[in-house]
């Protein structure tokens, strides 16, 4: 069993439904026990254009191994009508893996820890709830040193209704 965060991100249909409909099929995984979910937080997209996104991390207790679990990812993207057309596009559903318990992972398909978790406050603040500032990253990072160094600058926090 592996503590796993993932990023979820939707900017397109009913973003904050897009995260509620994720949530529920992240708790429906197999082998799988979602451990707790984030505030979920708007913020301008990264790239000029496109609508706002909301953004949440979730913190899942799993079994399975990490290709397995990016398929079970992308299905649920694809479930929720996601597209692929064009690199950072907008999107109904973006499911990111962050961090794999304490692995090191660099396949063609998955990097993991995510390689631009550490410029996006829309990652790290959720994830700060979500674990303890003492956690050290797979590569030696230290959460809290990489939020010391990414500010709380264009996030709105949601709070839960
Ligand atoms: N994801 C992107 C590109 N830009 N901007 C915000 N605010 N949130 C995202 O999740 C996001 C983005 C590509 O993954
Ligand atoms: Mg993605
Ligand atoms: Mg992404």
């Amino acid at each position: 069993m592996e503590r796993i965060y993932i990023g979820l991100g939707s900017n397109l249909a009913a973003p904050d439904q897009q995260l509620r409909s994720a949530i529920e099929a992240l708790a429906l995984l197999p082998c799988t026990t979602l451990v707790g979910v984030s505030a979920f937080y708007q913020s301008d997209s990264l790239l000029p254009g496109q609508p706002r996104y909301t953004n949440a991390v979730a913190a899942l207790d799993s079994d399975l191994a990490p290709l397995a679990l990016l398929d079970a990812l992308q299905a649920i993207e694809n479930d929720q009508g996601r597209e692929r057309l064009e690199r950072w596009g907008p999107r109904t559903l973006d499911l990111d893996i962050l961090l794999f318990g304490d692995r090191l992972i660099d396949e063609p398909r998955l990097k993991v820890p995510h390689y631009q978790m550490h410029l996006r406050p829309f990652v790290l603040y959720p994830l700060a709830e979500l674990a303890p500032s003492t956690l050290q990253l797979s590569d030696g990072r230290q959460l809290s040193d990489l939020l010391a160094a990414c500010p709380f600058v264009g996030l709105e926090r949601i709070l839960p209704d």
